[in-house]
């Protein structure tokens, strides 16, 4: 079974194979995670992201790390939380599960999340958690690559989160 865990960083300082972004449908950055993504990565990941085409609500495509220390981004397209019923939990387990395919695909042995939707797109972030850590969990045997996990937390309530929701998996 692959190491899960949950740290206080900022994701964009961590030496893994592959970082997931919070990204938009047009892949061309943002604010929150996104931004400090592509502005420590450098204008090469914003010329790779418009050669992409955009990408689904649900969705994932990978890219180069560019200058990041991680050798790959992986952008993933949370839904915009608009009170639960445009499916939006299932919206968000597509991009942890396609997350973790593309990492497999590309022979990743760590990845590391944000709590993609919990910013900008005011996910509920309990409900949020439990989602990420389930489907992770569930989605780990498929792909075997990948064998550590890492939940990055830019702020100390949603590390106690993922912490209690990783102890209750015994994860
Ligand atoms: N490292 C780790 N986590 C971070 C970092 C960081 N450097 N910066 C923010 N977070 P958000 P979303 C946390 O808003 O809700 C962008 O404009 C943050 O505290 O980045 O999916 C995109 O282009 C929160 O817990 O992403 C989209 O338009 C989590 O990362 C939109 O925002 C996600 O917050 C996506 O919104």
């Amino acid at each position: 079974m692959a190491r899960l865990e949950a740290l206080k960083a900022d994701i964009t300082t961590l030496e893994v194979d592959a970082i997931v972004n919070a990204a938009n449908k047009s892949l061309l950055g943002g604010g929150g995670v996104d931004g400090a993504i592509h502005r420590k990565a450098g204008k090469g990941l914003l010329r790779e992201c418009e050669t992409l085409g955009g990408c689904e609500t649900g969705d994932a495509k990978i890219t180069g790390g560019h200058d990041l220390p991680a050798r790959h981004v992986i952008h993933a397209v949370g839904p915009r939380w608009s009170g639960g019923k445009k499916n939006e939990p299932e919206l968000l387990a597509n991009c942890y599960r396609r997350s973790l395919q593309l990492a497999h695909e590309a022979g990743c042995a760590s990845i590391a999340f944000p709590a993609i939707s919990c910013g900008i797109y005011h996910f509920p972030p309990e409900q949020a958690v439990k989602i990420a850590v389930r489907t992770v969990i569930d989605t780990l045997p498929s792909t075997p690559s990948v064998q550590h996990v890492v939940f990055a937390c830019f702020q100390d309530d949603m590390l106690a989160l993922y912490r209690a929701e990783l102890d209750a998996a015994n994860a």
